[in-house]
């Protein structure tokens, strides 16, 4: 009973800290999507053709990421989690070709 009560606390804690990692990246994240389009106008005319919701030719915060998660979604071929620099220059031809 007592183990058990160690291991919930060791899992809680855990998950806790997790969380704190979670947020402390979303946080440098959040601008970086911002500058993968700034830096790259392959990217960026893409993610203003169909993540500019509002149409003033700017991406916000949300609408930059909302981009990048799609982007990331495309290029991440092997499905890790991780864009290489590979699977970037590879999704970046992949949009230019066909958008
Ligand atoms: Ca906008
Ligand atoms: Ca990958």
């Amino acid at each position: 009973m007592t183990r058990l009560l160690v291991l919930t606390c060791l899992l809680t804690a855990a998950s806790a800290a997790a969380a704190q990692t979670m947020t402390r990246a979303s946080a440098p994240n959040f601008s970086r999507s911002a500058e993968l389009f700034e830096r790259d106008w392959v990217l960026m005319n893409w993610a203003l053709k169909f993540y500019d919701r509002d149409r003033d030719i700017l991406l916000s915060p949300s609408e930059a990421q909302a981009a990048a998660a799609e982007f990331r979604k495309i290029a991440d071929a092997d499905s890790d989690g991780r864009v290489t620099p590979q699977e970037y220059r590879a999704a970046r031809e992949f949009i230019l070709a066909r958008y």
